[in-house]
C-alpha cells in the first residue's frame, strides 16, 4: 500500500472480502468491458464532444503509456485539477491504469491549497486546464512549482504555454502492471478538517464497492445519463455513483462546466439526463429556473446532500413531482441515503440509512459512551468504505479514530426508531458554505498573518441562501482592517475564493473557554445581530 496510508486490519479486510464487498475489481478496468462490448456507445459528453467507450478506452491506454514514457511510475502522486471536461475522465482513467495516484483538487482551489497538496503528497505531476472560469491555471502551476521540488511535470489541457500539452502525450499502448484491489486508487480532499487540509486514501476495492452499491440503490445502469454539474473531483459527483459509477455501468456521463443554471439546465433536456447530484443551496435556483431552460426536473432523480436540506423545500419539490434522494456523505467514505420511493416525510426529514449492511454506526456523547437510542450525539462510523486513517497525518489520526478503528465524523446526529439518520449539527469547527467546507482554524491562521490582525475567530453564520456563511471576528493589532482589505489579503495569500469571509466584526477581545479556546458560542451570543 501507498506509504502514509493506513490499511484496514486483516480481519476486517478478510471479512469485507468474504462478504463480497471487496472483489478485487479495480478502477483501471473502468470503460474497458464496454469498449469491447459496444465501442460506439457514448461514454462522455462535454460541450461539442461526444466520446464513445472505445475511443475513451484507447485514449486512456495511450495516455497511460505516454505518461509512463515520461517517467511516471506506479505509486507516484499527481495533482488533478481539471474542470468537468473530457480531459478529467481521460486523465483519471490513464492514472488508474498506470497506478499513479491522482490527488483530486477542485477547480476553485488556488496556489495555497494546491501548494499544500504538493507538499503533503510530493506529487510529481500536475494536470490542469490552461484557463477555466477566467482564471489561468498555468500561472497557478508556475507559482506552486517554484516551491515544490518534487513537481516535475505540469500538463495542460489547452494551450500549454511553458508546459506540456495534454493532447501531445501519447504512446502506443503497452502492457502495464495491474493495480491490486487493496492499492490506493486516489486521494480525496476531506471536507471535515478544521486546520490544514487532510487527504483521504481510497482504495480500488473500497471505491469499486461504493460505485456498485450506489448504482444499485439508485438503479443506475447502462441507460442512465448522469449529469456532473458539481466538480467531478468531489466524492459526490465522482462516485455516488457519479462519473465513475456511470462509466462502470455503461451509462453516459454529461459534463457541465459549472453547476450554474445556464450551463447545466439546458443539458437536461438535450441529453435526456436521468440522474444528477446537487448541494441543497442549488436546489431552489434550479427548481425555479428549470422551466426557462425547457428542463423537466421530474425526469431526473436528484441526489441531494452535502449540507442541511430545508424540509419545507424538500416537501415543496416532492409535492411538485420531483424525485429526491437525500444523502449524508463524506469523502471519508461514510454514505447514508434515503432510497428512491421513500415516503416524502422520510426524504424531507432524514438522511436515510447506511449504504452497506456491514457499516457500523455508533452515536456517542462527549465521553464517548453510546447515547440512549434517539438522543443526539456524535456519529462514529466503521465500514468497508470508511477510511482507517488520513494520508500522512499520524497525530491527527490519533484524534480522529477510536482505538478500535471507528472514524469520528464530527457530525451530530440522532437515529430514528427505524434506524434513519438525522443530522442535527456538528462539533467540528468548519463553515459549510453552500456545501463548500471551510476549516475555521485554517482561516483564522491565515487572517492572523495580516499585520492589522492580532487574533481572529471564524464562525458559521446562518444564511438563507447558502445555509451558512463565514463570519470573521478580529481583534485589531493596529488600525482596524476592513472586510475588503482582508478578503484581498487572503486572495493574495492564494486562498480559494469560497474561503473569503462574508462578514467582519472588529472586537476588543475574544471570549475564552476554560480550556483556553475561543468561546465561539458566547462570541455569537454577544455579537451584533
Ligand atoms: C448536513 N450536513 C451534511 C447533509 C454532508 C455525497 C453527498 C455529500 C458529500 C459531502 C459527499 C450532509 N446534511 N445531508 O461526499 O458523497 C456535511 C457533514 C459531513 C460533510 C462532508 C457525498 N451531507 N454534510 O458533502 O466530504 O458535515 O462530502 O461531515 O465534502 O458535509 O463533506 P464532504
Amino acid at each position: 500500500m501507498l506509504a502514509g496510508a493506513q490499511p484496514w486490519p486483516p480481519e476486517f479486510a478478510a471479512r469485507y472480502r468474504a462478504e463480497g464487498y471487496w472483489t478485487g475489481e479495480t478502477l483501471a478496468d473502468l470503460a474497458r468491458g464496454w469498449a469491447r462490448r459496444d465501442g460506439a456507445r457514448i461514454a462522455v459528453v462535454s460541450g461539442d464532444r461526444r466520446v464513445g467507450y472505445a475511443e475513451l478506452d484507447r485514449r486512456a491506454d495511450e495516455l497511460a503509456a505516454g505518461l509512463a514514457e515520461l517517467g511516471l511510475r506506479p505509486g507516484d502522486r499527481a495533482i488533478v485539477q481539471l474542470p468537468n471536461t473530457v480531459a478529467f475522465v481521460e486523465v483519471a482513467l490513464a492514472l488508474f491504469r498506470l497506478g499513479v495516484v491522482p490527488v483530486f483538487a477542485l477547480p476553485a482551489h488556488r496556489a495555497l491549497e494546491i501548494g499544500c497538496f504538493a507538499e503533503l503528497t510530493g506529487a510529481r505531476a500536475y494536470f490542469g486546464p490552461a484557463e477555466h472560469g477566467g482564471f489561468d491555471y498555468r500561472t497557478l502551476a508556475g507559482e506552486v512549482s517554484a516551491n515544490a521540488p518534487d513537481l516535475e511535470f505540469v500538463v495542460t489541457d489547452g494551450d500549454p504555454g511553458a508546459y506540456r500539452r495534454l493532447a501531445d502525450i501519447s504512446a502506443p499502448p503497452r502492457p502495464l502492471p495491474s493495480p491490486r484491489g487493496e492499492d490506493v486508487a486516489f486521494l480525496l480532499l476531506s471536507g471535515g478538517t478544521t486546520d490544514v487540509p487532510k487527504l483521504i486514501p481510497r482504495t480500488h476495492d473500497d471505491y469499486a464497492c461504493q460505485l456498485r452499491a450506489c448504482a444499485e440503490v439508485l438503479s443506475a445502469g447502462e441507460n442512465s445519463v448522469y449529469l456532473a454539474a458539481l466538480p467531478a473531483g468531489h466524492n459526490a459527483a465522482l462516485g455516488c455513483p457519479g462519473v465513475l459509477g456511470t462509466l462502470r455501468a455503461g451509462g453516459r456521463v454529461v459534463l457541465s462546466p459549472t453547476p450554474s443554471p445556464d450551463d447545466a439546465l439546458p443539458l437536461i433536456e438535450a441529453e435526456g439526463v436521468t440522474l444528477t447530484t446537487l448541494m441543497p443551496a442549488l436546489l431552489p435556483v434550479w427548481f425555479e429556473l428549470a422551466p426557462l431552460f425547457g428542463a423537466d426536473l421530474k425526469k431526473v432523480l436528484l441526489e441531494v446532500g452535502g449540507a442541511a436540506l430545508r424540509p419545507e423545500l424538500a416537501r415543496e419539490m416532492t409535492d411538485a413531482g420531483c424525485r429526491i434522494t437525500h444523502w449524508f456523505g463524506m469523502a471519508e467514505g461514510v454514505l447514508c441515503c434515503t432510497r428512491p420511493g421513500a415516503p416524502a416525510a422520510t426524504v424531507a426529514t432524514t438522511q436515510g440509512t447506511p449504504l452497506f449492511a456491514a457499516d457500523e454506526l455508533l452515536v456517542v456523547d462527549d465521553d464517548g459512551n453510546a447515547v440512549v437510542p434517539g438522543e443526539e450525539g456524535e456519529l462514529l462510523y466503521r465500514g468497508p468504505c470508511t477510511l482507517r486513517g488520513y494520508y500522512r497525518a499520524d497525530a491527527h489520526n490519533t484524534r480522529s479514530f477510536t482505538p478500535d478503528g471507528f472514524f469520528r465524523t464530527g457530525d451530530l446526529v440522532r437515529l430514528t426508531p427505524r434506524g434513519e439518520l438525522q443530522v442535527t449539527g456538528r462539533i467540528k469547527d468548519i463553515v459549510n458554505r453552500g456545501g463548500e467546507k471551510v476549516g475555521a482554524q485554517e482561516l483564522e491562521a491565515l487572517l492572523e498573518r495580516h499585520p492589522g490582525v492580532a487574533a481572529a475567530a471564524v464562525v458559521a453564520e446562518p444564511d438563507p441562501v447558502l445555509g451558512e456563511r463565514i463570519r470573521a471576528f478580529v481583534v485589531p493589532a493596529a488600525t482596524p482592517p476592513k472586510l475588503e482589505e482582508l478578503r484581498t489579503f487572503l486572495h493574495e495569500q492564494g486562498a480559494a475564493a469560497y474561503k473569503l469571509p462574508d462578514r467582519l466584526d472588529v472586537v476588543a477581545g475574544l471570549p475564552m473557554t476554560g480550556a483556553h479556546k475561543t468561546d465561539k458560542k458566547r462570541l455569537l451570543r454577544e455579537a451584533r445581530p
